[in-house]
């Protein structure tokens, strides 16, 4: 069980709600996709990423960016009860899609990038830390089926 202050959860919920998830989401998917390119091996169905142009312009790309982040959404909405949460969501990326769990930790470093280029220092100042640590047990938790 993970414990989170009343302040962390402030600082999560509040900076959440000013997240343009369709945005950011999109932003956070292409960037993995970009960055470690490895990554494109679970997304052959999403059709033409062979450039960072074709990646951020892909349609799919965009598309699934938004679910994903959406996903933290729910996560955000159940601090006290990820596990819960994220339980299918594991299982699936674990047993159908096999998907190698330190990616998850990469995605959650560039959504702090991500959150960062977006909203700066209102970021850095206040919520980095509670967002680095939420995105380290939204990680943490996707890989509790591969245990
Ligand atoms: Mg995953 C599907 C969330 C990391 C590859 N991912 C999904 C779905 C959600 C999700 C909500 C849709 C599930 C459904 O359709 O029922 N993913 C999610 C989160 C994270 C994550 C919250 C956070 C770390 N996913 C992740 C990473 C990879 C990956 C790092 C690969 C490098 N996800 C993946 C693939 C699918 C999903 C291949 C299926 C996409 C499709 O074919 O529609």
């Amino acid at each position: 069980m993970v414990h989170w202050s009343a302040e962390e959860k402030q600082l999560i919920t509040g900076l959440w709600g000013k997240v343009n998830v369709d945005q950011c989401g999109a932003e956070a998917l292409a960037r993995l996709l970009i960055v470690y390119p490895w990554t494109q091996r679970f997304f052959a169905s999403f059709g033409n990423l062979s450039s960072p142009t074709d990646i951020t312009g892909n349609a799919m790309v965009h598309a699934h960016g938004r679910n994903v982040l959406a996903s933290f959404g729910e996560a955000v909405k159940n601090l006290d009860n990820i596990k819960k949460c994220f339980a299918q969501l594991s299982k699936l990326h674990c047993e159908k899609l096999h998907v190698d769990p330190e990616n998850f930790r990469l995605l959650g470093d560039i959504l702090i990038v991500v959150l960062v280029a977006h909203f700066g220092k209102d970021f850095t100042s206040a919520c980095q830390s509670p967002w680095q640590k939420m995105v380290r047990v939204v990680a943490r938790t996707l890989a509790h089926e591969y245990n």
